[in-house]
This record gives structure tokens, sequence and C-alpha cells, in this order.
């Protein structure tokens, strides 16, 4: 595999950076995480957006344009060969000192993998999975926002030992206030009386792009969207739920907190929705290849 780092193309065992970078003594830094499919990167231009404005919140000024990131995107598919897969864009603060001072970091660093999906089991889709609500709580928007992609996954990866010590997949995050948030990784939605609601953004979610595609064909499809703050009876009262995020795309929820949801299997506007998605990301997208 090649990766890339700062406009140059290396063999994966020789694709380093340092130890005095930001990134990985503070996690100051950005991300983005996104899809290829068919031969083309999927939502491209949403993606390097959201990474421009991850960028701006943290004051890391990104040293490409978006243009030039979206070459670089597409070119680090090509030198793989990669016409379905995965690929991590990340923005580091670059190297600096063992201080936090991040103006000490001169040059930071653009590193992009485009490798190989892990995809949850296609079972998982067909039956649907079990989520659990955690202690671990969603960031505040005064501390690290969650609209933020950064490199500070802590909060997150809490919540999914949580998830996981359970026996579960993925977690339920709710605020301070006790509002449900998100996921560690996906966005929720629940399907209630031909209604689709999904928390706003302002329960601590991020901007997801899979989130937003699915409120997009939804209201196209004729059903009501909104984005109410929603509770755990909210989840656990629901017809339907499912989870969205770049890596699940949409994935069938049927069990919260030990509660059967609907009937216990993934619902009938799920699953039309599942297939919508799939039928858009074959042909939607950035080619790769002219
Ligand atoms: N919430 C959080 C906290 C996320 O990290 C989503 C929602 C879904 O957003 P998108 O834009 O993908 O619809 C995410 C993003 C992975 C991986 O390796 C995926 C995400 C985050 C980190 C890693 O699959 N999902």
């Amino acid at each position: 595999m090649k990766i890339y780092i700062d406009g140059k193309y290396y063999d994966e065992r020789k694709a380093m950076v340092s130890v005095f970078d930001h990134g990985l003594l503070y996690g100051d830094g950005i991300f983005e995480g996104i899809r290829a499919y068919n031969g083309r990167v999927f939502k491209l231009n949403e993606h390097v957006d959201r990474l421009f404005f991850s960028a701006k919140a943290i004051l890391l000024s990104i040293p490409l344009g978006r243009q030039e990131m979206m070459e670089a995107i597409v070119e680090t598919c090509r030198q793989n060969k990669v016409r379905e897969g995965y690929i991590r864009l990340v923005v580091t603060r670059g190297a600096g000192t063992l201080g936090l001072n991040p103006n000490l970091c001169k040059n930071p660093s653009i590193i992009i993998i485009a490798g190989k999906i892990q995809l949850y089991p296609p079972e998982l889709y067909e039956q649907g999975m079990e989520i659990v609500t955690v202690p671990t709580v969603r960031n505040l928007h005064s501390a690290v926002n969650p609209a933020i992609k950064s490199l500070n996954y802590l909060n997150n990866i809490l919540a999914k030992i949580e998830a996981l010590n359970a026996g579960c997949q993925e977690a339920v995050m709710l605020n301070a206030e006790g509002f449900v948030a998100e996921c560690t990784g996906d966005n929720i939605f629940i399907v209630r009386e031909r209604q689709l609601l999904t928390p706003p953004l302002s329960a601590g979610t991020l901007h997801g792009i899979t989130r937003r595609v699915v409120m997009d064909m939804a209201v196209e499809s004729g059903l009501l969207v909104s984005e109410p703050n929603l509770t755990r009876y909210d989840l656990f009262n629901a017809d339907e739920c499912f989870l969205t995020g770049t890596g699940a795309e949409l994935a069938p929820v049927v069990k919260v907190d030990g509660r059967v949801i609907g009937n216990g299997k993934p619902g009938a506007t799920t699953l039309r929705l599942i297939s919508q998605y799939r039928a858009l990301t074959k042909v939607s997208g950035e080619p790769i290849y002219e």
C-alpha cells in the first residue's frame, strides 16, 4: 500500500510520522473517514468541507487548498488501484516540542491512507443489532465540540469499551442533559408513526454525512423528517431504529438496553432506506479513473 504523507507516497513500512507530532502527543489534529464505491469517491466535497470546518475550529491551517486536497485523495486512490474501499484522511498539528503550545508546530502534516474497509458482518444488516446506553457522556459543546472530527476520540473510545464490555457493538451516548446524542462512530435515527427522527446537532452530534444523505432521501420519498431532542424513552418506544455512518452505512437496531424495538426485526422503512442508500453509492461520487 502506498501512503500519502505531505505530498509524497511512501511504502506502508516506510510511512512514518515524528514522535514529536502533536497528533500523537496530544490528539491535536483532525480526520475524515471516506468511502469509495464502484470507482468513485462518495461525497468527497462534503468530507473535504467538514475537514476544513474542523480545521477552522481548532485554528489549524491546512497546507493545501480544497481542490488540491480533493486531487490528493483521488490520486491516492489511483496509486493504490482502489475501486471499493475506505480512505482515512488525517491532518495533524505536526512536530513540535513536548509542551502543549501548538504555535511551536510549524508544519501540519497531511496523511492519506486508501485501503480496505472493515465492515460489520452481513447478518447484522439482516437481523439487526443490539445497542446499549453507556455511562460515558458525550463531550460538551463548551469542551471539545462534538462537531469537530478531532483526533481526540477518547470520549468515544471509552463509550465503545463500555458497549463491548456489555456484549454490544455500539453505544448510545447521551449528552450532559440526558438527551440522546449519537453513537461512538454513527448517528442514530428512529422511525415513529411514519416520521423519521434524529437528534439535533445541538444535542452533541457530529454533522454526519450519511445522516444528511439519509434525511434528504427520506424527504424525497415523502417521509416527514425532524430533529427533536430524543430521550431513551423515545428509543425504547420507536417503531424502528437504525444507525448511520460512512463505515456502517445504515445499520438496523432491534434492541436498546434490553428493550425490543418494534417487532424485533429490521423495519420496512429502514430496509427501504438501506436499499435506496446502496443504490445511490453505486452511481454517485467523484470518479477516480476518467
Ligand atoms: N458520529 C461520530 C462520532 C463519528 O465519528 C459519525 C457519527 C458518522 O458520520 P459520517 O459522516 O461518517 O456519516 C462518525 C463517523 C471508522 C470510523 O473507521 C468511522 C467514523 C469515525 C471514526 C472511525 O469506521 N464515523
